[in-house]
This record gives structure tokens, C-alpha cells and sequence, in this order.
């Protein structure tokens, strides 16, 4: 049997399973990750639950730490699920649930197999749990048959994937399982995919904060900075209101004024100082047929609100905008996307003060005087990282609490053999700490008096792959 086959296989299997233990009327104990990808993943098994009319208890949590699962070990469920989780904490898994009926559907670098744990993970099976399928999709592929037919949820899956940066394909578009997905939901009308600037809201904001807001790819001198926007936009002789007095978006210029915008954007991008690819800035859009909602219309932009609810501390905003349409939530999801995009603009403006950033060879090392929270700190890296040419390598360093940071490693795909989650994995367990992620992405929570060794490990070990 091929790879796809015996893993779609092992996913219906595992479907069973969880349908068993609904039969049998358990109480399922859900958890999922903060961001866009584990908000979604959230979002299409609750919808599944609530359809098999199961009873549920859902957490959103920023890591699988020792402390979630030593909470986890107190409560009494027998049943539990992991979502975009809990691949690289089998053995914590395994030693402190023993006796309980957990599955883990996660995309993950998984730290091993396992016997006592169901685990469904792409990477077991050679598919590339980086880049063809991320954890909502490992959960879509899971729990489908217990989805009501009218809705499949194949949006939720692109959005979770877009917002996990698997558009890796031409164009920035999706490949692998992930494109599967979007072939369905096109078949059933409900996707389309459409190439356009990649600019963040180009059907719901004023084309200024478009430019403002834009961090992927990073616009030398516009991204982040509302008056620079509005000047270039005026040098351009784009007008920012039509004639009714309506601030004008992306997708209401005429191709003349897109042409124009198009050069001067690329012209930027080309001279500037970032590593961008001038052609990074036209991408393959995911447009959701069936939404009515402008803002969450667009993959790219939903993802976005999502973790802007995530990061911001209100994921149940996030599961709810997924579930369900309630005016309500959607006014709440705007007013905390503004709060996102104000403060990441805020600590990137920051960050420009050099005595934050502490630059190492192909290192940049943000420093925790900065003083970025930690639910931001894995963003902020993720966009420094983008915006500077002569490194290879982000480290943000974030305070926690009084005794530990958080840390979030970034490292850019010319690095190729460097795998950094399962480096951070191994140096973490060696000094009694956690971490682990992804090749390219990673985090770990470091005592704050063991921090300096970490940094000088994992320093090591990026400098045998670095070439920056
Ligand atoms: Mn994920």
C-alpha cells in the first residue's frame, strides 16, 4: 500500500475508535494549540462532537508543557484528544495518562511511536507534515465521516494550513495532502482559488492598511507603518477614497492602478534590505464561497484573526468565529485584529533598536528586555527573521514568569539539514526543560538560570549548518 493509502487507513481506523468511546458515552477531554492551525483543528473536531452529540470539554493551550499535563493528570476523563499537539510529548503522554484511551492527531516532528498511545502523525508514514498537511488536516482526515455532510469543514483545513505557512508550492499556493483538500472543496463549490497581490485584507480593509499590515513579505519602509503607506499610495496617484467617500481596497482598483502598485511594491522589495523574493508578493488566495463575511472570506485573513484571538487570549473567540456567526464574536474578533496588528507593529518598530537585537554571526538573538510577550514572541521572530537578509537564524527570547522564558526559534529554509525542533527536543530533555516544534520553527520553555546554556547548545549546534 502507498504512504497516502496507510495513512488514510490508520486515520478511519482511529475514527472508529473515537466513535466507539462516544457510543459509550465517555466524556471526550479535548486539548489544541494556540495558534490559527490548532484553533481550527479545535473548531472542526468540536463541530464533529457536537454532531455525534458528544459531551466535550475543550482547553486551548500555547504548549504541551510538564505543567498542562501534570492539570491534565488531576481531572478524572478517561478519553482524550490531542490536536496540532502532543507528537514530541509521547513518553510524558504515555508515563503520566497511563490507563486512559488518548489519541494524538499532530503534524509535529514526533518524538517516537508509540504502543499505548494512538498516534496519527503524517511523518510516520513519508509525507511531510511540514509542508503537505498540518494538524487541522490530520484532524479533518480523522474525523470527516463524523462531520455532517453539508459541512465538510475543507475551509477550516486550508485556513489552518495557510496560517501554519504551508503555501510552499508555486505561487505560494498549497501542496500535497493540503491541495487535496482544496480540490474538494472546489468540487463542492465552496473553495476558490484566486492569484493576486498578497496583500493581508484585500477585500475588507482600506488598501492603506492592507500595505500597513502586510508583514509576509515584508515591504521594506510600508509594512507596519500606516504614513508611509498613504504617502506611497499618493506618489502612485491611487486615490484612497472613490467618489462616494468610501475608503477603496485591494480588490477595488482598477488594473492600471494594480499594475503600478504591483511594480513599486516589487521595485521595494528588490532594493530593500529583506530577503524577500520580489515575486513572493503575488500569491494563490483560498476564497471561501459560502462566506457572506468580507473579512472571512480570504484563508490568509481568517487565519490571521485567528491567531490574533490566540495570541491575544481569547482562542474561545477564535473556536466560536469557526463555529459559528454571531455578530457579537465578530465584533470582538475585529477590535482584537486591530490590537494584533498595533502591537506587532509596535515590538517590530522596536526591535529596530539595536540594542534589543543581539546579532551572532547568521544569529539574531532577541533579547527579553525587549520585553515581548510570550504569546507574540514566536510571531515577532517568525517576521524579523523574514526581514533580515544576513541571517539565517531568529532566537527570541520572551519572560514567562519569574523563573522561566519562553523561546521561539526560527530558522529560514536554506538551512537545510538543520532540524530544529528535534535540536531543542534533545537539549531541552538534557537540562530538565521542554521544547521541540518543527524543522524550520521551534520553541521551548528555559529556567531562566539555565538559559545561558541552552542559547550556547543550540548555538552550537546552528553553527555546523550555517552558511550565512
Ligand atoms: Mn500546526
Amino acid at each position: 500500500m502507498s504512504d497516502r493509502k496507510n495513512f488514510i487507513v490508520l486515520s478511519r481506523d482511529v475514527r472508529k475508535e473515537i466513535e466507539e468511546e462516544i457510543e459509550e458515552g465517555k466524556m471526550v477531554r479535548c486539548v489544541s494549540h494556540l495558534d490559527s492551525d490548532g484553533l481550527s483543528s479545535a473548531c472542526i473536531l468540536s463541530h464533529a462532537l457536537l454532531n455525534k452529540k458528544a459531551d466535550f470539554h475543550l482547553s486551548i493551550v500555547k504548549q504541551l508543557s510538564i505543567e498542562v499535563i501534570g492539570a491534565l493528570t488531576k481531572e478524572k476523563y478517561e478519553t482524550y484528544i490531542f490536536t496540532d499537539l502532543g507528537s514530541g510529548q509521547i513518553s510524558q503522554l504515555e508515563e503520566r495518562l497511563k490507563g486512559k484511551k488518548v489519541f494524538v492527531l499532530d503534524h509535529h516532528l514526533p518524538e517516537k511511536e508509540s504502543e499505548k498511545i494512538r498516534q496519527v502523525n503524517p511523518h510516520f508514514f513519508g509525507i511531510d507534515g511540514e509542508k503537505e498537511i498540518s494538524g487541522v488536516g490530520v484532524t479533518y482526515f480523522v474525523i470527516k465521516e463524523l462531520l455532517p455532510p453539508e459541512n465538510s469543514n475543507e475551509w477550516l483545513v486550508v485556513v489552518g494550513a495557510v496560517g501554519d505557512r504551508q503555501d510552499k508550492g508555486e505561487r505560494n499556493s498549497l501542496i500535497g495532502l493540503n491541495r487535496e483538500i482544496v480540490r474538494q472543496g472546489e468540487k463542492t463549490r465552496k473553495i476558490k482559488e484566486e492569484l493576486d497581490l498578497n496583500l493581508f485584507g484585500r477585500y475588507s480593509r482600506p488598501l492603506h492598511k492592507s500595505l500597513e499590515y502586510t508583514f509576509h513579505p515584508y515591504i521594506p519602509g510600508v509594512s507596519g507603518d500606516e504614513t508611509e503607506a498613504v504617502a506611497l499610495l499618493k506618489k502612485l496617484g491611487i486615490r484612497l477614497k472613490d467618489e462616494e467617500g468610501n475608503w477603496r481596497r485591494l480588490v477595488d482598483l482598477t488594473a492600471e492602478e494594480k499594475k503600478k502598485l504591483t511594480e513599486e511594491i516589487i521595485r521595494r522589495i528588490a532594493e530593500g534590505e529583506t530577503p524577500s523574493k520580489p515575486l513572493d508578493i503575488i500569491a494563490t488566495h483560498y476564497i471561501n464561497l459560502v462566506e457572506k463575511e468580507e473579512r472571512l472570506k480570504d484563508a490568509r485573513e481568517f487565519s490571521t484573526i485567528l491567531n490574533g484571538c490566540g495570541r491575544l487570549g481569547k482562542p474561545e473567540i477564535g473556536v466560536l468565529l469557526g463555529l459559528s456567526r454571531k455578530r457579537e464574536v465578530l465584533e470582538e474578533a475585529d477590535k482584537l485584529m486591530v490590537k494584533y496588528r498595533k502591537e506587532l507593529a509596535g515590538y517590530l518598530n522596536k526591535l529596530k533598536n539595536s540594542k534589543l537585537v543581539d546579532s551572532r554571526n547568521g544569529i539574531a538573538v532577541i533579547k527579553p528586555q525587549a520585553n515581548i510577550k510570550d504569546t507574540m514572541i514566536g510571531t515577532v521572530s517568525s517576521i524579523l527573521l523574514t526581514s533580515l537578509k544576513d541571517k539565517g537564524v531568529v532566537i527570541g527570547i520572551a519572560e514567562m514568569n519569574n523563573e522561566t522564558y519562553k523561546v521561539s526559534i526560527r530558522a529560514k529554509p536554506e538551512l537545510e539539514k538543520l532540524e530544529l525542533g528535534k535540536v531543542v527536543r534533545e537539549i531541552t530533555k538534557k537540562i530538565s526543560c521542554f521544547g521541540g516544534g518543527h524543522r524550520k520553527a521551534a520553541g521551548a520553555e528555559i529556567k531562566k538560570e539555565k538559559i545561558g546554556i541552552f542559547l550556547n547548545e543550540l548555538m552550537k549546534e546552528i553553527n555546523q549548518f550555517q552558511h550565512f
